[in-house]
């Protein structure tokens, strides 16, 4: 089983949290399919935008320990709704990323967004310059156990 499964929109930071935590180079690819990476899995953004594929989520998160879902504070289109994190009956956090591409208001409203799909705790990153990655990495060998 792996660890952590990264669900959230198109161009938020989910391959490169992959690459991240499983300390490989960070190189921007787009995502087509499911993919696998090391103890992660990465999944298209597309998958969440669109409702038709949420039945491919909760089927593939079914192979995960904890379900990241993931929050662009720089982008104006919220795509996590709420209650979201009820679909999948596990653990479900929250992870907002590029913190330093942005002001305080937009990762609170990014917060609120997670708050309110249900997810918790809430870790805020910038994973190419390594900005509270040590943290999620520490939760993770913890919780995904
Ligand atoms: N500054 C900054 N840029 C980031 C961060 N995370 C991702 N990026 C950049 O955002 C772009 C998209 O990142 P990806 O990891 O490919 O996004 P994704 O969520 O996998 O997107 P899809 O595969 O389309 O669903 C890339 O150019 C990344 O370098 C971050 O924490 N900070
Ligand atoms: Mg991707």
């Amino acid at each position: 089983m792996k660890k952590v499964i990264f669900i959230g929109q198109t161009g938020c930071g989910k391959t490169t949290l992959c690459q991240k935590l499983n300390e490989q180079t960070i190189k921007y690819r787009k995502t087509q399919a499911v993919e696998r990476y090391g103890d992660s899995i990465d999944t298209p953004g597309e998958y969440l935008e669109n409702r038709h594929f949420y039945h491919a989520l909760i089927m593939t998160a079914v192979d995960a320990k904890v379900i990241a879902l993931v929050a662009d504070p720089t982008s104006e289109y919220r795509a996590i709704p709420p209650a979201f994190a009820g679909i999948f009956g596990k653990k479900v956090i929250g992870i907002i990323t590029k913190i330093n591409q942005t002001e305080p208001q937009k990762i609170e409203k990014a917060r609120k967004e997670l708050v309110k799909a249900g997810a918790s705790p809430i870790f805020e990153v910038d994973t190419p310059d390594g900005i509270g990655i040590s943290d999620l990495m520490n939760y993770l060998e913890k919780e995904a156990v």
